[in-house]
């Protein structure tokens, strides 16, 4: 917990079980880190601070938390099934999760979850929803099996255009026959090597928030398209049309609107691939050096949908001049890469680190929110830290 305060808690023996250090403002939920920012309780969403987005890798109780319903009850996932179902299926099929261990081959593979509306915050005018800020991202290692290997073992009709998925989380209306959420996406991103079927998170049993004890992981796509919970998927012979697939959920104007625009239905798009990001994982935003101390090591991460990061590049003045950072390779296709850079303050003062990545079709993050949309998804624009030289 130490590390979460950025100081050990040197009498930390004395604290009594279940009192929450000050500096957290509430209790954690369960399973998860008490820095994660608790956005609603009812359901659970929580993000995850900057500075906890460090590791490479990262760690499942790290991992942020997007709900739109009920947490299920009482799982069992000996006796959990997977059915593979919808018009346009040759032959529908129900797999127990041990029989999808055995019977198909397993992959592993770091994969970027972000939700369609990670930035919402920034929006003007705001837009109604969960006000994430930066931290509705994370990239774990994700183990299960490639959604097409099952695809291919119930046998798809010509006509199979999308899939859908749905999971055993309850209606907060507490109502059974409400579904929570049912997304999915076209066949060619269900086919994907990297798209899987997960029952793993860094080499651990899903954590019950995330999908717990099985879930859809499609990297670089909007989260809400990785169905956690996970009991069924169809195969349909057109646009998936369950709950939060239609209307606005998860869509944008297809032609750029101005800001507070009442844009009309049929003039939405569904979101595919997410835009070019990055994050400063470190310094923490509010970073104070010395005047003597004139150089500063930063890093993070930086991801771009069905993309590669190209290039990354951080400005200390807001924008007038930018500095190359040093650039991994992603581990994997759909896997966050990491960037770092030293810069130098010349004199006392308040500082901004800027960073912003380019993505393998040259496009860059925008310095200002981009595109105001209905529902506020898609803020993309440059991560900001504050730093003081004294
Ligand atoms: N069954 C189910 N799947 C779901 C959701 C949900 O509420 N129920 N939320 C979706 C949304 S909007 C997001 S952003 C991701 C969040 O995944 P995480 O909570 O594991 O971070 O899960 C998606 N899958
Ligand atoms: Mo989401």
């Amino acid at each position: 917990m130490g590390i979460a305060i950025g100081a050990p808690i040197v009498f930390g023996h004395n604290l009594p079980k279940g009192v929450w250090p000050v500096v957290f403002s509430e209790e954690p939920i369960p399973g998860k880190h008490p820095g994660l920012s608790i956005l609603n309780d009812k359901p659970w969403n929580a993000e995850t601070p900057a500075h906890l987005l460090d590791e490479k890798v990262t760690p499942a109780d790290k991992l942020f938390v997007r709900n739109n319903g009920k947490v299920p009850e009482d799982i069992d996932k000996n006796s959990w099934t997977l059915e593979i179902g919808g018009e346009s299926v040759k032959n529908v099929k129900t797999y127990t999760l041990n029989e999808l261990k055995q019977k198909f081959k397993h992959y592993s593979y770091q994969l970027t979850l972000e939700c369609g509306g990670n930035g919402r915050s920034e929006f003007n005018p705001p837009a109604k929803g969960n006000q994430w800020t930066t931290g509705a991202v994370g990239c774990p290692k994700w183990t299960g099996i490639r959604l097409k290997d099952v695809l291919t073992d119930v046998g798809l009709k010509s006509d199979a255009v999308y899939i859908g998925y749905y999971g055993k989380d309850v209606h907060l209306s507490g109502d059974p026959s409400k579904v929570v959420i049912s997304r999915g996406v076209p066949i060619s991103k269900a086919m994907e090597d990297e798209a899987l079927i997960a029952w793993a998170l860094n080499d651990e049993d899903l954590p019950l928030m995330n999908g717990y004890p099985l879930r859809l992981i499609f990297g670089g796509w909007p989260a809400s398209t990785s169905g956690k919970w996970l009991s069924k998927i169809v195969v349909r012979n057109k646009v998936h049309d369950g709950p939060k697939m239609t209307g606005f959920s998860y869509k944008v104007p297809c032609e750029t609107v101005a800001p507070g625009t009442d844009v009309l239905e049929e003039d939405m798009c569904i979101i595919e691939s997410m835009p070019v990001k990055s994050i400063i994982t470190y310094p923490k935003s509010g970073a104070v050096l010395s005047e003597g101390q004139t150089s500063l090591s930063l890093r993070g991460h930086a991801w771009a949908g069905d993309l590669e990061v190209s290039e990354m590049h951080v400005s200390i003045d807001f924008g007038a001049s930018w500095v190359k950072c040093a650039l991994s390779k992603p581990v994997n296709r759909l896997a966050w890469q990491h960037w770092n850079a030293e810069v130098s303050f010349p004199k006392k003062g308040y500082y901004e680190v800027w960073a912003k990545a380019t993505d393998s079709n040259g496009k860059m993050q925008p310095m200002v929110v981009p595109g105001w949309n209905p529902r506020g998804y898609l803020n993309n624009a440059c991560h900001r830290i504050a730093v003081k030289v004294i």
